[in-house]
């Protein structure tokens, strides 16, 4: 049954990754070179649809800007950010007279561009001895997965990180971080399932500092007895966090998974303010995600996004970048 293990190693483009991969054995650390935004996006609702449309239709007139309105909406992009979109859109066409499809895409990727350039904002992290980063999020969102893809892309660019096994709640959660950890070299600090995971974030970060180790990365469990719990657990991680260093943490990072949909605008705003987020990973934009959640994330809390995970190998997390999103969703020329 070998075939059921191996990889087809010449994996059409375009076509998402299927193969399962167990959750706490990534079978894989060493990817083939990573596939395009492209070919991971067009796929999605959102980049069929929107490529059905400029095949069916390709003047601004109602019926066009009708279909737009429908798949926006079913894409998850939110009544409010798709009545923004639409109205701006209608404007711009009849200022500019817009009656052909080349002027109508590049008009609707203008107008998609403003709305997602300016959460484009990468991570900065200061020379902090150790910056810290607190990665949160609910259950299966993908923070684990999405802390060994930033620790192996900072070890990358020649930077050392340390990890804390910070969600204390589950002995999967800390094995899954071990495994990732040895894979990808960095040294993992846990402690045993249920300890304090304030304890184990302030022994990283005095770890890190007498090592020299320049980044500690802080995992958390995605939940609690309930939401209040999980709450109040990460406010005393905050406060133990800012006695080490009261700039710290430097960045917390909301890890959203995008397939979630509307969803992910809720989480959202139940950690905002008791989690300090400074910014979000969107995850799982390869899979079924229908894309438009980005679009409301974005103008409807402005908040940085980082990175979006493209997959579940270590290197399909990138920074954050409209102009290729678009190109993954949008067509590449409309046919006359
Ligand atoms: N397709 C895809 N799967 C992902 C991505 N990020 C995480 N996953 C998968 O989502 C599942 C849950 O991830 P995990 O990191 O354990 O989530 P956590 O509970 O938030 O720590 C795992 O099977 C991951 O492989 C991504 O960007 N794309
Ligand atoms: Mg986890």
């Amino acid at each position: 049954m070998l075939r059921f293990w191996k990889r087809d190693a010449k994996e059409e483009p375009g076509k998402s990754e299927t193969s399962p991969q167990p959750a706490q054995a990534p079978a894989e650390t060493v990817s083939a070179p990573a596939r395009s935004w492209r070919e991971r996006l067009a796929s999605s609702f959102l980049g069929r649809t929107l490529r059905g449309l400029f095949e069916r239709r390709q003047v601004p007139d109602e019926a066009w800007f009708e279909e737009l309105e429908t798949l926006l909406l079913s894409s998850d992009a939110g009544v409010t950010t798709t009545e923004h979109l639409i109205a701006r859109l209608r404007k711009s066409c009849k200022e500019r007279r817009i009656e052909d499809a080349t002027a109508l895409l590049q008009a609707l990727r203008e107008e998609l561009l403003a709305i997602l350039a300016p959460v484009a904002r990468p991570l900065e992290l200061p020379r902090a001895f150790p910056a810290v980063v607190l990665v949160v999020g609910v259950n299966g969102v993908g923070k684990t997965t999405t802390i060994a893809k930033l620790a192996h892309r900072l070890r990358r660019e020649g930077r050392e990180v340390l990890i804390a096994a910070g969600d204390t709640f589950r002995a999967a959660a800390i094995e899954q971080l071990k495994v990732w950890g040895e894979r990808i070299g960095a040294p993992v600090m846990a402690q045993m399932p249920g300890s304090d995971a304030a304890a184990v974030v302030f022994d990283a970060l005095q770890s890190a500092r007498s090592r020299g180790i320049e980044v500690v990365i802080a995992d958390t469990a995605g939940r609690l007895h309930n939401q209040a719990h999980l709450m109040a657990e990460l406010a005393k991680l905050r406060r133990v966090i800012a006695r080490f260093d009261p700039e710290a943490p430097h960045e917390t990072l909301l890890v959203l998974d995008a397939t979630t949909g509307q969803n992910a605008l809720q989480q959202l705003r139940q950690f905002r303010e008791a989690a300090g987020v400074t910014g979000l990973v969107l995850t799982k934009l390869d899979g079924s995600a229908k894309g438009g959640v980005l679009l409301a994330l974005a103008r409807e809390f402005g908040l940085p996004v980082r990175f979006v995970g493209l997959g579940e190998g270590i290197e399909d997390l990138e920074p954050f970048d409209p102009q290729a999103f678009l190109d993954g969703l949008l067509p590449e020329a409309p046919r006359p």
